[in-house]
């Protein structure tokens, strides 16, 4: 391995990234936030993390004191999952792991936040089937693809666009999740409305065909993702929640910016979360995922490489929101766009793919030293490979990294 030379470092010391900020109950000591990022180490049947395994992990990257991470997203419930090796957190079993890994990140005095997941379409359809569990989304029947039309057939488990009822039976799982996740040690938890998943299939045009409150107007493919941070800030706390919106993705089939309508839509959410703010009810935070021109999640080098992305950017949000907004995608290779968004003095920058590699990134960022190159190959595999065996920059030297 190696250190990575597509772009040069440059140290933060002395910039915003080292100005404490409260977020939510907490106080960050650095803005370098570690964003969800699914390892695929939880064990089957049953998504129950692995206590002593990912606690290392989670301890590694929260070495540096009042850090602020968010986990992997995590089931909600069973009918809300379909990948096997994902963790949950809605069983006793699992919140007796999750216990277990908030502790090694209290032990370096950092904060822990869990997002909070459901993959509606976006499910394993093989693995719903097989649990005999619904193939859920916004509509009946609106595919994300050819072949998982052709495949949810095959198995005799159809896309399924939640009932009313259904939608009720999600909102109490988010809340079940939340409390869980509160009573085990979290600092809070992130909404996950982003990526393609259950509740952008509702926010998106193209994924919502519904024709109820739920569907049609802005206002109503907004309405579950609403909901679901009302019942959440109900249960836990409007300080102990965040939410991850994606205006511009792709993946998942999304419509992004090939919506006409998608910015007014997001501008809609997000004025609804300050008119909510303005009340006492504030969120945490705002995540926005940074318009990417890849995805970084299913492909290898995933380099949006440009310094302006042609379909826009996320800069709306201060016209809207005046709270803490979480930025991620592509900052690792773009150290002078991380520094350009840390000058508003609301913003926190998310490093996914470069924390992977580096554990101690926040002293490197703060000396300006090289990053370890990631292993693609590793991302989801099982076991402490590519997981837990990243070394610090002083590791790194002595086995000889150039
Ligand atoms: N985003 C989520 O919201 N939830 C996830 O569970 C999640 N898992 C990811 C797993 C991997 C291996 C990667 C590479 C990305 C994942 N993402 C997930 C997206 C990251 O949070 C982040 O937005 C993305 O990696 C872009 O940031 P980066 O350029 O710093 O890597």
């Amino acid at each position: 391995m190696s250190f990575t030379d597509s772009f040069k470092p440059i140290s933060f010391k002395g910039s915003n990234m080292f100005k404490p900020m409260k977020v939510g109950n907490t106080v960050v000591q650095h803005r370098a936030v570690m964003p969800p990022l699914t390892r695929m180490r939880a064990t089957a049947p049953g998504n129950v993390p692995n206590g002593e395994l990912a606690g290392t992990y989670y301890y590694q990257r929260s070495r540096r004191p009042g850090s602020m991470l968010i986990t992997e997203g995590t089931f909600i419930s069973a009918q809300a999952g379909g990948y096997d090796n994902a963790p949950g957190i809605w069983s006793e079993e699992q919140v007796a792991e999750w216990k277990k890994i908030f502790g090694r990140v209290h032990e370096n005095k950092s904060f822990l936040w869990v997002q909070l997941w459901a993959l509606g379409r976006q499910a394993g359809i093989k693995e719903m089937a097989r649990d005999g569990l619904r193939y859920d989304s916004a509509s009946d029947g609106v595919y994300m693809t050819e072949e998982a039309k052709e495949a949810s057939i095959k198995v005799n488990n159809p896309q399924h666009g939640l009932t009313i009822d259904e939608i009720k039976q999600y909102t109490k799982e988010y809340v079940h999740a939340a409390k869980n996740s509160i009573a085990a040690g979290a600092a809070g938890v992130e909404v996950h409305a982003a990526h393609g998943y259950l509740l952008n299939q509702f926010l998106d045009s193209g994924s919502n065909k519904r024709t109820d409150q739920y569907g049609g107007s802005l206002e109503n493919r907004a309405r579950f993702t609403l909901e679901v941070v009302d019942a959440v800030i109900e249960a836990v706390g409007a300080e102990r929640v965040g939410i991850r919106l994606s205006p511009y993705n792709l993946y998942g089939s999304m419509s992004g910016s090939e919506d006409p309508d998608f910015l007014a839509t997001y501008a809609y959410v997000i004025g609804e979360l300050e008119q909510r703010r303005k009340n006492g009810k504030g969120l945490a935070y705002i995540h926005l995922t940074e318009p990417s021109l890849n995805s970084s999640f299913i492909v290898p080098d995933a380099v949006g490489s440009s310094e302006e992305h042609p379909q826009g950017t996320n800069e709306f949000i201060f016209s809207i929101w005046k709270g803490p907004v979480l930025r991620t995608g592509d900052l690792g290779e773009r150290p002078e766009t991380a520094l350009k968004h840390l000058k508003n003095e609301n913003t926190l920058v998310g490093y996914g793919r470069y924390i992977i590699a580096n554990p101690d990134i926040v002293d490197r960022l703060e000396k300006g030293l090289p990053f370890n190159k990631y292993n693609f190959n590793t991302f989801y595999t099982p076991g402490a490979v590519g997981y837990t065996d990243y070394p610090t920059y002083e590791e790194a030297v002595k086995l000889g990294y150039k």
